[in-house]
C-alpha cells in the first residue's frame, strides 16, 4: 500500500466512522447504503452469553465452495463444531479413512469412479454446499438427520445428528449441479427434493452442445430413509431453488431460466419466467402405472410444458425467481423475484385448481408486492410477516403478507412495514425455527455476500458478513456482525432441545461394520485390547488401540512395498477423550473418537523409521502419545 492511498482509505475510515454515529455515508456500500446504528445494547446482552452458559439454538451452516457444514451456536454466533462432508479433513481424516472413502464411494456413478481413476485419485476433492436442512416431521424438525446438496459434482449428502458425522453421499443420474434441496415437511421426510440446476442433452455423449432444444432438466425425489432415488422428473427450463407444501402434496421450483438460454443475453431474455409445481401424488401414480422411462437406473416421468398431464404445472412469474419459501401457516409461498422489485405470492389452497383442465396457472398467485431490488429470499416470524433480502438494495424488508393479498386484491393497503440497511448484499436469510410450523418470530439473520469495511482488511480475500437482527420487537435492529470464510450460502436455527447427539459412539455403530468384518476374517476383535499385525501377501493390517496417553502398539514393522493398513479403536469410553492417529511425513492423520473405530490405508514406500502420533490433545503425557513404524527396505 502507498502513503496515498493508506492515507486515502484512512480518511475513509474516518468517514465511515462517523458515519456510525448517524451520519450517511454516501456510496459506501456497494447499493449505497447507509452504515447501521450502533446495536441496542439491551438485545447485544442477549448475544453475548458468560462463560458457561448455552446457546438457545443450533445454527447448522452451509459453507458453500468450502464444501463442509458447520454447527454454531446461535445467537452467540460460536462455532461449535465443523463437520466434513464433501470436502477432505486434514483434522479428522475424511475422505482419507477408509470409512469415510466408503461412503463417498458406495454412492458415486460408475461413470466418475472410472474418471477419477484416469485421474489417479478416489473421489472429489471438493463440493459446493449451499442447502443444509433437517428431517421433518409433521411440519417441524424431529432431530434426525440433516440433508445437503452439492452442486460442484451433483450430490446430496445426509449427516446422522446423532454422532454428527456424515453417513450418505449420493450422486444424482441424469441431473446437473444440484441446487435447489428440500426435505418433505408433512408427514415426515419422506422425500428429499432436490434440484439440477444446469441443463443437459437428453442423450450427454459429447456430440450436442449448441441444440437447445435437445437440453432437459431433471428434479429428484430421493427417499429420506434409504438415500435411494425414488423418482425423476424430467422438465422444461431449469431449477433453481425448491421448497413443499406442509400438507403433503406438492412441491415447487423456481426456474431462472424458462427460455433453455445458453448464454447470459438468451438466459434473461423473457420477462416471465415460471415456477414449476410437482404434484406428488399424480407423480407416484405415474410411477405405478409405468408412466416413466428408465434412465440410468432411475424412474423419470415426463413432466415438461405441454405434455398435459397432471404431473407438473408452470406458473408464470416475473423475472428469473430465485428463492422459494414456505410460510409457517401452511397457507403461503413467497417466490422471491431477483430480476424483478416483486415477490409472488402463491396460495397453496388454490394450487389444487390450477391442475385442472382449462384453469390459468396464475389463478393461484394471490399477491405481487412491490418489495424493492433484488429479492433472493424470505424467511417468516410465524405471526403472518414475511422478511424478504433486497441483494441490491442491500436491505431487508419486513412485510405483511395478509396485507400484501389484500392489497392484489385492490384494497387500499401498504404490506411494507419497515425497511433496515444491512452489511452488504444480502443472499440467504433465516428466522429461529422458521421453516417450521414452529416459527418462534425471535431473530432473523441476514447473510450477506460482501463484508467490504466491517472488519479489519485480510488482503484481497474478504469474509463474508453475518447479521443478526432482533425481530422480537417492531422495528428490525441489527445486533450483531460475525465474518465467516468462504461462502455460507444457507443456515437453518434449530431449537436446542430438538438436537440430542451421544457424546460416546456405540460400539455396533455401522460406520465401521466393513472394518469389524475384515477384522473377524483375521480373527481379531475391535472391541477390545489389540496389538496384532497380520500379514497377508504385500498386505499388512495393523490391529492396535489407543487408550490415554498410549496405543498399544510401541511399534510396527512392514517392508517398502507393503500396502498397510492400520487400523485403531479408542478404547477410552467418556466425554471428550477424543485421539488421534498422525503418520509422520505420509500425509495420513485419522480422528480416534472415544469408543469408535477408524482405519486407514497407504503404500509404505520410503525406508526407514516414521513416528506416529496423536494429534488430539488428550492426556497431560499427550505429547509421549506416539510410536514407530519402521519401513524395512526391499531385499
Ligand atoms: S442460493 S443467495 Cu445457492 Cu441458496 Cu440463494
Ligand atoms: Cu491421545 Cu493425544
Amino acid at each position: 500500500m502507498t502513503d496515498e492511498t493508506n492515507k486515502l482509505s484512512m480518511t475513509r475510515r474516518g468517514v465511515l466512522g462517523a458515519a456510525a454515529t448517524g451520519a450517511v455515508a454516501a456510496g459506501a456500500g456497494i447499493g449505497g447504503s447507509s452504515m447501521a446504528p450502533a446495536p441496542a445494547r439491551a438485545a447485544a446482552s442477549a448475544l453475548n452469553l458468560a462463560p458457561g452458559e448455552l446457546d438457545e439454538y443450533y445454527g447448522f451452516w452451509s459453507s458453500g465452495q468450502t464444501g463442509e457444514l458447520r454447527i454454531l451456536g446461535f445467537p452467540s454466533m460460536r462455532e461449535l463444531m465443523r463437520v466434513p462432508v464433501f470436502n477432505r479433513c486434514s483434522a479428522t481424516g475424511w475422505g482419507q479413512t477408509n470409512e469415510s472413502l466408503k461412503i463417498f464411494e458406495d454412492g458415486m456413478l460408475p461413470e466418475t469412479k472410472a474418471f477419477l481413476e484416469a485421474n489417479g485419485k478416489r473421489i472429489h476433492d471438493n463440493g459446493d454446499l449451499h442447502h443444509p436442512h433437517m428431517s421433518f416431521t409433521d411440519g417441524t424438525y424431529d432431530g434426525r438427520y440433516l440433508f445437503m446438496n452439492d452442486k460442484a459434482n451433483t450430490r446430496v449428502a445426509r449427516i446422522r445428528c446423532d454422532v454428527m458425522k456424515t453417513d450418505k453421499i449420493v450422486e444424482i443420474p441424469n441431473a446437473k449441479a444440484i441446487h435447489g434441496l428440500r426435505p418433505q415437511k408433512f408427514p415426515r421426510t419422506g422425500y428429499v427434493f432436490a434440484n439440477g440446476e444446469d441443463e443437459t442433452p437428453i442423450v450427454n455423449d459429447g456430440s450436442i452442445l449448441d441444440e437447445p432444444e435437445k437440453y432437459v432438466n431433471f428434479f429428484t425425489a430421493l427417499d429420506g430413509d434409504t438415500m435411494e432415488i425414488a423418482w425423476q422428473v424430467m422438465v422444461s427450463g431449469n431449477l433453481d431453488n425448491t421448497d413443499c407444501d406442509y400438507q403433503g402434496k406438492f412441491a415447487f421450483s423456481t426456474s431462472y431460466n424458462s427460455e433453455m438460454g445458453m448464454n447470459l443475453a438468451e438466459m434473461t431474455e423473457n420477462e416471465m419466467d415460471h415456477v414449476v409445481v410437482f404434484n406428488i401424488a399424480e407423480i407416484e401414480k405415474g410411477i405405478e402405472n409405468g408412466d416413466f422411462e428408465e434412465m440410468n437406473g432411475v424412474k423419470v416421468i415426463d413432466g415438461r410444458k405441454g405434455q398435459n398431464k397432471k404431473y407438473t404445472r408452470y406458473i408464470p412469474i416475473p423475472n428469473s425467481p430465485h428463492g422459494c419459501n414456505t410460510a409457517p401457516d401452511g397457507n403461503y409461498v413467497v417466490i422471491n423475484g431477483k430480476l424483478s422489485p416483486t415477490c409472488s405470492v402463491i396460495d397453496v389452497r388454490k394450487v389444487d385448481a390450477i391442475f385442472e383442465d382449462g384453469t390459468d396457472p396464475r389463478s393461484c398467485v394471490v399477491a405481487e408486492p412491490e418489495l424493492g431490488l433484488g429479492p433472493l429470499h424470505t424467511a417468516f416470524d410465524g405471526k403472518g410477516m414475511a422478511y424478504t433480502t433486497l441483494f441490491l438494495d442491500s436491505q431487508m424488508v419486513k412485510w405483511d403478507l395478509e396485507k400484501a393479498v389484500q392489497a392484489y386484491a385492490g384494497e387500499d393497503v401498504d404490506p411494507i412495514i419497515s425497511k433496515v440497511d444491512v452489511h452488504y448484499q444480502p443472499g440467504h436469510n433465516h428466522t429461529t425455527m422458521g421453516e417450521t410450523k414452529d416459527a418462534d418470530g425471535k431473530w432473523l439473520i441476514s447473510l450477506n455476500k460482501f463484508s467490504k469495511d466491517r472488519f479489519l482488511n485480510v488482503g484481497p480475500l474478504k469474509p463474508e458478513n453475518e447479521q443478526i437482527i432482533d425481530i422480537s420487537t417492531d422495528d428490525m435492529e441489527v445486533v450483531h456482525d460475525g465474518p465467516t470464510f468462504a461462502e455460507p450460502h444457507d443456515v437453518i436455527l434449530v431449537r436446542r432441545d430438538i438436537v440430542n447427539p451421544v457424546d460416546v459412539w456405540d460400539r455396533n455403530d455401522p460406520m465401521w461394520a466393513e472394518t469389524r468384518k475384515q477384522a473377524e476374517a483375521d480373527g481379531v476383535n475391535i472391541d477390545e485390547y489389540m496389538d496384532t499385525v497380520i500379514r497377508d501377501g504385500n498386505k499388512v493390517r495393523v490391529y492396535m488401540t489407543s487408550q490415554a496417553p498410549t496405543f498399544s502398539l510401541e511399534s510396527f514393522e512392514v517392508n517398502e512395498g507393503d500396502e498397510v493398513t492400520v487400523i485403531i479403536t479408542n478404547l477410552d469410553d467418556i466425554d471428550d477423550l477424543t485421539h488421534g492417529f498422525t503418520l509422520n511425513n505420509h500425509g495420513v492423520a485419522m480422528e480416534l473418537p472415544p469408543q469408535g473405530t477408524a482405519s486407514v490405508t497407504f503404500t509404505a514406500a520410503k525406508p526407514g523409521v516414521y513416528w506416529y502420533y496423536c494429534q488430539w490433545f488428550c492426556h497431560a503425557l499427550h505429547m509421549e502419545m506416539r510410536g514407530r513404524m519402521l519401513v524395512k527396505p526391499k531385499a
